[in-house]
C-alpha cells in the first residue's frame, strides 16, 4: 500500500481493476460462470446450462402463473402507494419528477417478495449455478413508469458491484421478474450476448457518494463507445421480451441496459441479485466509504433456505 495515500488502494489485491487513471479496455474474465460441474442433477436442461455459459443469460417463461402475477401485481401497486413520499433514502425517483424509478431492499420490507426471492423455483438454479450457498445482496423494484420511465445506459452490475461495493470474484448472477409485459416498445432488458466473457474496464473516478445519483443515472462504471462496440459486433443485442411472470437470469459480468419507455404502459420488473456465500463483499476497491445497507448487503447476510416447490417450507432448515 503507498504510506502516502492509505484510503486510495484497498489491502488487497485487483483482478478486475476499473476506474481511477485506468484506460477503457476488455479484459479477460478470469471466473467460472457456471460453478456447478455436475449436471445429472441439475434444475435446468444441458441445453439450457450451455446457453447461460455461452450468452450470460437465459430467459425462463412461465414461471409463475396468473394468480401468483395477481398477488406480485397488487403489491407492487401497495408499495408505491405506501412509501411515494418516503424518506429513507431506498425509494427513487425519476430525474425531474416525482415518479417512483425504484424501490430498495424488497425482500426485506414485503413479505410477499421476500417469498418470490426465496421461491424455490429461482433459488434452485441460482444456487446450481453458483454452486453455493447463496443470499440476497440487493433487491428492488424497478417501476419503469410510462411516459416518464427513464432509460437504463449500458452497464455490467459487476463492474459497480466490485467497485463500490468489493465484491471480489464473478460469483453473483441477477434474476428480473416480469410484474408487467415487457415488450418493443415500452423499454425491455436490453443484454448483449457473449459480454460477460470479458471485464469492460471503465474510466473515471468514483465520486464520494455516487449512489446518490447513479441510481437515477448512471455516469462512472460506464463503457466506452469502443468497448460496447466490440461486444457488440461479437454478440449482437437480444431484447428480453416477455409477458409477466417470466425470469430473466443473467450473469452478473453480462452487459445490458434498457431504453426509456414513453408508451403509456409501465415496464415494471422485480429484481434480485443472489451472491454466493463464499464470495461476500470486501472493503470498496474504489477506497470509497461502502454504500448503504440497503443497496449492497454486507452485515445483514444470511443464506436462503431451501424450501420445497411453492409450499415455502424448509426442507433444509440453515442457522440464521
Ligand atoms: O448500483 C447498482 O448496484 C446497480 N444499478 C445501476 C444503475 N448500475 C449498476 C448496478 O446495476
Ligand atoms: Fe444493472
Amino acid at each position: 500500500m503507498n504510506a502516502q495515500s492509505p484510503s486510495a488502494e484497498p489491502a488487497h489485491s485487483d483482478r478486475y481493476p476499473s476506474r481511477g487513471a485506468l484506460k477503457a479496455q476488455l479484459l479477460p474474465r478470469v471466473d467460472p460462470v457456471v460453478y456447478s460441474t455436475r449436471s445429472e442433477d441439475a434444475p435446468l436442461l444441458p441445453e439450457q446450462i450451455e446457453q447461460y455459459e455461452r450468452d450470460g443469460f437465459l430467459i425462463l417463461e412461465d414461471i409463475f402463473d396468473r394468480a401468483e402475477m395477481i398477488a406480485y401485481q397488487e403489491e407492487m401497486e401497495e408499495l408505491l402507494k405506501q412509501r411515494v413520499a418516503d424518506e429513507t433514502g431506498e425509494v427513487i425517483t425519476e430525474q425531474g419528477s416525482r415518479d417512483v424509478r425504484s424501490i430498495f431492499r424488497i425482500h426485506e420490507t414485503s413479505g410477499v417478495f421476500r417469498e418470490m426471492a426465496a421461491d424455490s423455483r429461482i433459488t434452485g438454479v441460482v444456487r446450481y449455478l453458483l454452486n453455493d450457498e447463496v443470499y440476497i445482496h440487493q433487491s428492488r423494484l424497478n417501476y419503469k413508469p410510462g411516459f416518464r420511465g427513464k432509460e437504463f445506459y449500458w452497464h455490467s452490475d459487476f463492474e459497480t458491484w466490485h467497485v463500490e461495493d468489493g465484491m471480489p470474484a464473478m460469483r453473483a448472477l441477477s434474476v428480473s421478474i416480469t410484474l408487467t409485459a415487457n415488450d418493443d416498445n415500452n423499454g425491455p432488458l436490453m443484454l448483449i450476448p457473449e459480454s460477460h466473457k470479458n471485464f469492460a474496464v471503465c474510466e473515471g473516478v468514483t465520486p464520494e457518494n455516487h449512489f446518490q445519483i447513479s441510481l437515477k443515472k448512471q455516469q462512472y462504471g460506464v463503457p466506452d463507445d469502443q468497448c460496447l462496440s466490440e461486444l457488440v459486433e461479437r454478440g449482437g443485442i437480444v431484447a428480453a421480451r416477455c409477458e409477466p411472470g417470466s425470469v430473466i437470469i443473467f450473469d452478473c459480468n453480462t452487459m445490458h441496459g434498457s431504453n426509456s419507455n414513453i408508451t403509456p404502459h409501465p415496464r415494471s420488473n422485480a429484481f434480485f441479485v443472489y451472491n454466493a456465500m463464499s464470495n461476500r463483499l470486501q472493503s470498496p476497491f474504489c477506497g470509497r466509504a461502502p454504500r448503504p445497507e440497503y443497496i449492497s448487503a454486507r452485515e445483514n447476510i444470511a443464506p436462503l433456505a431451501v424450501t420445497a416447490p411453492n409450499t415455502g417450507t424448509e426442507l433444509n432448515p440453515v442457522a440464521k
